[in-house]
């Protein structure tokens, strides 16, 4: 009883596979009809194919804005064609059914991407593409939707299998990704005005995205998961090359873009800032340090915490060289990821056959607007990226002691960090190098001990005399609610502290920093992150 295909509508922009779909199509007999520049492209092959002009009695108009908008079109794809009344209503105005649609949308997405202007952007918003693929799409009883080349070779498969009939299973899953992909081009367009507006507004934002890389598995083999990029053309994981290595998995990417995130808080060191590396296991960082050259800055992260590093991540702030790259794959590492690398570097990397490397041109903004999103059961959580930034006019010195010089410089870089440590986050750093990391702990006491404990094991795994703690600055993410974190640090060997301040018991915990001969720094801003 089922219909064999019997006519197409193709309207397409990316006319890349067009040709080659189209004869088979032609051959099938199937009977084409196209828009503009398709139809043209379609009959300088020597293919039959009609135009959707002669069909709807009107010829395009306004620049092509309206071609596809009319009831011969739109009819032929929503018309139940085993509803009496829909029958009688199509034979009344001649409407002919359309079997299979093949459209690909106007180029919005890369429109953008390639920095065009404002009215190049709007223009590029397709009206009559999403709305023929959701009525094709509504209509999956009757109609086969194909928003993606390799579908056409599915329905042409199944056609040649099935006396030219496709199966609802198959328009099903293609009414599916239709949905999927005019929501996708939407948000695009939606996210765009929220760029050009400058207004994030979470109650605006539309979340979308394309799909970038199909995941092996998720976080654990038993999920399933996918990698989509937004549209932004925001440096960092989703827009990296990767010049070898295995495909990234879903871990990969969150930690990778953990390390990117943190190490974009240094600046970039191709513009004169300090070259920085982070070392980051779990999303949370093991090591970062701040030297003169990566290969010292890369060492002193390493020393850390080298029990954690391993089969860890690498980010670095500028050109990765050759002599860092040497010391880097000493250790098992999954992912490298800089604005550039030299060739001698990249070549290194080339014995290594699995880590994967990943060269982003630039460095993220850490004050750009953005938005984060978060699963929640039966909702969605969205919030302002956290770009705040404390202005150094702002930290108050809150004890008798002011913090010296080398104590400020560490106290800033410990509170650089802290931000992209799991709450409750303690970080000690002495002279630009972390000493110990407490992340992810229930109260902050423990993180404190464990941050601790982390310089002892560090210490002893390099045969220091002398703990790096010994003289650090520490950064708490929020503020020390009881003295006890905070005297931890200082038995820990810290000697100035710095923190948001705001707890009722400020005055307390100020009035133990004087008794024990602390600096301390309050910030005004908390850095939680959960
Ligand atoms: O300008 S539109 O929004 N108005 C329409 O009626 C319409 N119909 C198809 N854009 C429309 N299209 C789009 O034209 C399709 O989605 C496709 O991307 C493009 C194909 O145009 P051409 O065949 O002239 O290259």
């Amino acid at each position: 009883r089922r219909r064999p295909v019997a006519r197409a509508l193709i309207s397409v922009s990316d006319k890349s596979r067009l040709i080659d779909q189209a004869k088979a199509l032609s051959d099938l007999g199937v009977e084409l009809v196209s828009t503009g520049g398709t139809r043209r492209a379609i009959a300088d092959a020597g293919i039959a194919v009609s135009d959707v002009a002669d069909l709807t009695g009107f010829p395009e108009m306004m620049d092509g804005r309206v071609k596809t908008l009319h009831p011969m079109v739109h009819g032929g794809l929503l018309g139940e064609r085993d509803l009496s009344s829909h029958v009688d209503a199509m034979s009344a105005h001649n409407i002919r059914p359309i079997d299979l649609l093949i459209v690909n949308l106007y180029l919005f997405e890369q429109a953008v991407a390639a920095g065009g202007d404002y009215e190049t952007c709007v223009e590029n918003i397709d009206i009559g593409g999403p709305a023929m693929i959701r009525a094709g799409a509504k209509n999956h009883a009757h109609v086969a939707v194909c928003v993606d080349a390799d579908d056409v070779d599915a329905v042409i498969a199944e056609m040649r299998d099935n006396d030219g009939q496709t199966s609802g299973t198959l328009r099903q899953r293609l009414a599916h990704k239709s949905f999927a992909r005019t929501a996708h081009y939407d948000a695009a367009i939606s996210n765009y005005f929220a760029g050009v507006r400058g207004d994030m507004a979470p109650e605006y934002r539309a979340q979308g995205g394309s799909l970038r890389q199909s995941l092996r598995y998720g976080e654990n083999p038993h999920q399933t998961a996918a990698f989509y990029s937004d549209g932004s053309d925001r440096p960092g994981v989703a827009t990296a090359d990767q010049l070898q290595g295995k495909a990234l998995s879903y871990n990969n990417i969150n930690d990778t873009d953990a390390a990117y995130e943190l190490v974009a808080e240094f600046g970039d060191a191709r513009s004169g800032r300090r070259p920085a590396v982070a070392i980051i296991k779990h999303a949370n960082p093991c090591g970062v340090a701040v030297a003169d050259n990566f290969i010292s800055a890369y060492k002193n992260a390493l020393a850390c915490d080298p029990v954690s590093a391993f089969g860890g991540i690498v980010a670095l702030n500028g050109l990765l060289d050759e002599d860092t790259a040497k010391e880097i794959v000493k250790v098992f590492t999954e992912v490298v990821i800089a604005p550039d690398a030299t060739e001698a570097a990249i070549k290194v990397f080339a014995k290594k056959k699995n880590l994967r490397l990943l060269i982003a041109g630039d460095l993220p903004n850490p004050s750009d607007a953005s938005l984060t999103y978060r699963n929640v059961a039966g909702g969605i959580l969205v919030q302002d990226r956290d770009n705040g930034h404390v202005a150094d006019g702002a930290l108050k010195v809150v004890t008798k002691r002011a913090p010296n010089e080398t104590e400020m410089a560490d106290l800033k870089m410990a509170w650089r960090v802290a931000k992209h440590v799991k709450s409750n986050a303690i970080v000690y750093v002495k002279e630009g190098s972390t000493a110990g990391i407490g992340a992810g702990q229930m109260s902050r006491l423990d993180s404190a001990r464990i941050a601790a404990r982390k310089a002892e094991d560090a210490k002893e795994a390099a045969g220091w005399d002398e703990l790096r703690t010994q003289g650090c600055a520490c950064a708490s993410d929020a503020f020390f609610p009881f003295a006890d974190g905070m005297l931890a640090a200082a038995a820990a060997g810290a000697t100035a502290i710095i923190q948001p301040g705001g707890s009722i018991r400020d005055d307390e915990v100020i009035a133990a920093a004087d008794e024990a001969g602390l600096a301390m720094v309050f910030t005004g801003m908390r850095h939680f992150r959960h």
